[in-house]
């Protein structure tokens, strides 16, 4: 991907079982950006890199909008989609070079997860994917909605299945994704658990969410957060099921999808963009010794701190890989500034400074972590307090 074009592009890898859900989200996401319905899309536009490709996803959307057509399920091949987040034409202010953000988003087809791959082919095929997927700094991993209400009162049955063999799946790659078994420093840190097809269960809020998980299947969950720590180089730098979402794309009636009733697709963009910010920093400056996991997180924090905090975590990373601890005496209280102020009443403030001053990437930034923190009040969101 052409990184040093663009200001910040964020991956997402969404795991989920077929029928969990993730082409259809991928769908609503895209064609809700098209149409303008997104949070933010008054600001900017939501554009497919590749032109077919977001005709495909367009088209799924209609689909489903006009005429109740649900996408086929996925099969065989796994795609990525890129898509561009620039400022709208028009709009005041200048458009600097790299004044755009992107995402990629992996989707494949969930029946990987429980069946064998055909041939070696396939087999080649799916590491491959597995290793463009993980190129990501936040994970998602649907629990279906459907599911749950299919086994009502004995969740346990279905959340027990789904995570050990997430957890499965994992290992049996991991001889492939793994040189010589060294631990990757580029890995997805941030494992959200996401509830998919929410609509179905709208009694259930984000911390009814989070309890059922950690009542029913909080074992299993400790599980996989121990074969994940098992792919990363300072798996202290990792927190698996620590936050939650809520996630429906519409809601679904026999004759009728109505993709405006949605839960959460607001906050994918902003998940992407914001969640390893604050987090990658903090477990960076726990880094005594540095290093090249520290390097690794400041890097992927400091265009979030260059925009917020006028640059000075450039200079923080100009002296990495040395101790850690003397740079940050140095230039640490601007960096921690950038995150409290995040945190904190500044960001309001900071959100309407950059709006007036027709600064997009300012504005789009804390507009998201602004999102997020809606998310958090709505309850469809619970970001770990770690
Ligand atoms: N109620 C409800 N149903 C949904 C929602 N999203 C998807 N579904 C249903 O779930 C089915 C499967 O969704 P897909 O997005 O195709 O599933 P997938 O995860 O891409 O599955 P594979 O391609 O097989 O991996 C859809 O055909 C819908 O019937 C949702 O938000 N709410
Ligand atoms: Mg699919």
């Amino acid at each position: 991907m052409e990184q040093n074009k663009v200001a910040r592009e964020q991956q997402i890898a969404v795991f989920g079982e077929s029928g969990s859900g993730k082409t259809v989200l991928l769908s609503s996401f895209y064609g809700l950006g098209v149409e303008q319905l997104l949070s933010g899309t008054e600001q900017f536009d939501v554009l497919a890199v590749d032109n077919a490709q977001g005709r495909r996803l367009h088209q799924n959307y209609l689909g489903m909008k006009n005429s109740a057509l649900l996408p086929l399920q996925t099969r065989f091949l796994a795609t990525s989609y890129a898509f561009s987040i620039k400022r709208k034409p028009g709009m005041a202010g200048k458009t600097r070079k790299k004044d755009e953000l992107r995402l990629v988003w992996h989707d494949y087809p969930g029946d990987w997860f429980e069946q064998e791959p055909s041939g070696p082919e396939e087999a080649e095929h799916r590491i491959d994917t597995f290793r463009a997927l993980l190129g990501s700094d936040v994970a998602l991993v649907l629990v279906d909605g459907q599911k749950l209400l299919d086994n009502a009162g004995e969740e346990e049955r279905y959340l027990k299945l789904l995570l050990s063999n997430l957890s499965t799946q994992l290992l049996k790659l991991r001889d492939n994704l793994l040189h010589d078994g060294k631990p990757l420093v580029t890995f997805p840190r941030i494992w959200l658990m996401a509830l998919s097809k929410a609509d179905l269960l709208p009694d259930m809020d984000v911390i009814d969410f989070r309890d059922l998980l950690i009542e029913k299947v909080g074992a299993e969950l400790n599980k996989l957060q121990g074969v994940i720590a098992t792919f990363v180089e300072v798996p202290e730098a990792l927190s698996v099921g620590d936050d939650f979402v809520l996630l429906s794309s519409a809601h679904f009636q026999p004759e009728k999808i109505e993709l405006t009733k949605r839960v959460g697709l607001d906050l994918i963009l902003p998940v992407a963009a914001m969640l390893p910010f604050s987090r990658y920093v903090g477990w960076a400056l726990a880094m005594r010794q540095g290093g090249e996991v520290a390097k690794h997180l400041l890097d992927v924090a400091k265009p979030v701190a260059d925009f917020i905090n006028r640059g000075r975590l450039s200079d923080l990373i100009a002296r990495l890989p040395g101790p850690i601890s003397k740079v940050v005496a140095l230039v640490g209280p601007g960096l921690i500034q950038a995150v409290l102020d995040l945190a904190g009443a500044r960001l309001v403030e900071m959100h309407a400074e950059a709006k007036a001053n027709h600064d997009f990437l300012t504005e789009t930034l804390t507009g998201f972590q602004l999102q997020l923190d809606r998310g958090d009040g709505e309850k469809v969101l619970l970001r770990s307090r770690a």
